[in-house]
């Protein structure tokens, strides 16, 4: 299926890494030997299996692989399987395995958080208040408790959901009534976490599930077992354990990294060990000793969601997204990547070996060969952080010729879904009231959240910043979370200053409030925080009592990862317009496409839709806000009434 093309010149597919005005450090390594996945790009050429992209390749059993082609009548599994199916099975597998990473992610957290709760770690509880609003959702007895037994009864209850085989999990009550009716009338209301993704996989066995929509009704389950369970109890527990996130100053792109300090880098998703990491950098005997080796301190900087976690609680700069990572290397200026789950790419010992750079793997789950194991738990993880800035340390006289670019951009980052609700409500009045206002008198037109992967298939970043002006042009507030954020900060969208590009309405609210129009959110588990979000916008009335009514959706323009495509289908599944970028898994399967792009709607109010130009998949956006507006009644922009006292009083 392959098509020959011709090489792309190094500076042309690194679009989305930004070192304009420095040298390329793409072009550079590439003169130094060095291979990343521009070079790989341009000697493979290939574009990728049409069937494998559309979802219609079966290797479920050794007939096969069974291609095939819907409408062709023989063109079926030798099983008699039809396209459909097959696509089914595939999208189903993709959403099991993309939410089993958040949910492996959840365990693990929850594991430690349950070691914090009985003092047999380093962490301990910061946010007593979240904990308690935990406890309650849990059904946990808060009342004249000390914290400890509190966390303690949250971190059992915590764990226990991953295991619980019926009844329903806790969080899924979190969601608006009607929401909740839904899932029930769907029968897709989850039964517990794990539960769900077995159920996916003994369905695409061969010979079981055969049947398109009970396969997707259960991917559904699973997603929203995901959204509503392992990714939620994620930011939950960390927020607990790590401190909610508030806005907070940094700074992102590859200008981060420092000629004259310790370049430590933090990569993958789960944060225990990058936040021992950010503690264990600012010790004064870590500095004297990064001192004694010449260096004049040590530079923690983070990559993907381990980035962002450190990013909205500490302030830790970001050096790079997923399609950067291999550049922060190429850099030379790195002593080491500490990497943990997900999204690392296994040409990084590769890379790293080009320089003096080491790249430790920490997990357990995700070795890579050529690189240096230190398995990191969560009760020695603020001594494995020591040991292993000590290497970084030890590392530094070994550094050779650097290449770092200039580029850097500011950012305010650290936007949970609490915060928004200070930042707009005010310390003692906080509320989402000002919002829905702004929503309903047509100033915010809607919310549009902007989240995923950055692709090595397509022009990087400015696929997610097309999309992000277009949607603040058209006063639409957007949420961002993992590398889609990250590309957001690198244009610099992720400031108050950015309000300039917004539409009349938008930035006169974000000017008053001095808010920027993009709202960084965090990592991918973090996606949570909208739905959360989502929900205080239902609750604090006036738009609707479902999510499905709230103008507002959502996308992932530059999407790659399995986890994207859960992330994706419990946003629909929770009622929200979801667009991907490039490709969709079933485009092979015109019968499966049309359940999941049309059909879907009136079974969940919200659907998918794939839309490859970005300034098309804005409008696409726009066109289901002003949808969901006209159906409230507010599709007209109210003028602005300023309340004199007497007004006041009568509406006390
Ligand atoms: S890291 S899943 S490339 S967002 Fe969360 Fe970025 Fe996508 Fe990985």
């Amino acid at each position: 299926m392959g098509s020959r093309r011709s090489p792309i010149g190094v500076a042309q597919r690194c679009m989305g890494i930004d070192c304009e005005g420095s040298t390329c450090v793409a072009e550079q390594a590439e003169k130094q030997g060095v291979v990343t996945y521009i070079q790989r790009m341009n000697r493979r050429a290939i574009e990728p299996c049409l069937f494998g992209q559309g979802g219609t390749c079966c290797r479920t059993c050794s007939f096969g692989p069974c291609m095939m082609i819907e409408g062709v009548p023989e063109s079926i599994g030798l099983c008699g399987a039809t396209p459909a199916t097959v696509a089914a099975r595939n999208f189903a597998r993709m959403v099991a395995g993309g939410a089993s990473a958040h949910m492996d992610h959840a365990l693990e957290t929850a594991l430690a958080f349950l070691a914090a709760a009985r003092g047999e770690s380093d962490y301990k509880i910061k946010d007593e208040k979240k904990l308690r609003v935990l406890a309650e959702v849990f059904e946990i007895k808060t009342e004249g408790r000390s914290t400890k037994d509190i966390a303690i009864d949250v971190g059992e209850k915590a764990l226990a959901e991953f295991g619980r085989q019926e009844g329903g999990i806790y969080c899924i009550k979190r969601a608006p009534e009607k929401r909740q009716e839904v899932w029930k009338k769907n029968g897709v209301t989850p039964r517990g976490i794990q539960r769900e993704v077995v159920e996916i996989m003994h369905r695409t066995h061969m010979g079981t599930d055969q049947d398109y929509r009970n396969l997707i009704l259960q991917a559904t389950r699973c997603a929203l077992a995901d959204g509503w369970g392992g990714s939620m109890i994620s930011t939950e527990l960390q927020d607990i354990m790590f401190g909610t996130p508030v806005p907070i100053r940094a700074v992102v792109n590859l200008g981060v990294l420092s000629e004259d300090e310790i370049n430590v880098v933090v990569h993958g998703h789960e944060p225990i060990l990058s936040e021992a990491m950010a503690l264990v950098s600012q010790e004064p005997e870590m500095i004297e000793a990064a001192k004694k080796v010449g260096a004049k301190g040590i530079n923690l900087v983070g990559v993907c969601c381990t980035g962002n976690e450190v990013l909205m609680r500490h302030g830790i700069p970001v050096a790079g997204s997923f399609i950067q990572q291999e550049i922060v290397l190429a850099t030379g200026a790195v002593e080491i990547m500490v990497v943990d789950v997900q999204c690392i790419m296994q040409s990084l010992p590769t890379v790293a070996e080009c320089f003096h750079t080491e790249v430790i793997t920490t997990s357990d789950r995700a070795k890579i060969p050529g690189a240096e194991h230190i398995e990191v738990h969560h009760h020695n993880a603020v001594g494995t952080a020591r040991q292993i800035i000590q290497r970084a340390i030890d590392k530094f006289p070994q550094r050779g010729e650097t290449n770092i670019p200039q580029n850097k951009m500011d950012i305010v980052a650290g936007f949970s879904h609490e915060t928004i609700n200070h930042m707009l409500g005010g310390a003692f009045r906080a509320s989402y009231r000002p919002l829905n206002d702004n929503i309903i008198n047509g100033r915010i037109r809607g919310i549009g959240a902007v989240v995923g992967c950055d692709s090595m298939r397509v022009r990087s970043g400015h696929v997610h910043t097309t999309v992000v002006k277009e949607l603040i042009a058209n006063n639409v507030l957007v949420l961002v979370t993992g590398c889609a954020a990250t590309a957001c900060g690198r244009a610099g969208l992720l400031t108050p200053e950015a309000a300039e590009l917004a539409g009349p309405g938008l930035r006169e609210v974000c000017e008053t409030v001095g808010l920027p129009p993009v709202l960084h959110m965090g990592s991918c588990v973090d996606n949570s925080r909208i739905l959360m979000a989502a929900t205080a916008i239902v609750r604090e009335g006036g738009l609707g009592d479902d999510l499905c009514q709230v103008p507002a959706a959502g996308c992932a323009p530059e999407w790659m990862s399995e986890k994207a495509v859960s992330i994706g289908h419990y946003f629909v599944a929770s009622g929200v317009f979801v667009v991907f970028g490039r490709t969709f898994p079933t485009t092979g399967s015109k019968i499966l496409t049309d359940f999941l792009f049309k059909e879907f709607e009136d079974l969940y109010g919200g659907m998918w839709a794939v839309e490859s130009d970005p300034v098309k998949m804005a409008q696409l956006m726009i066109q289901r806000i002003e949808k969901g507006r006209a159906a409230l009644g507010i599709q007209e922009t109210q003028e602005r009434v300023l309340y004199d006292m007497e007004m006041r009083r009568d509406l006390e």
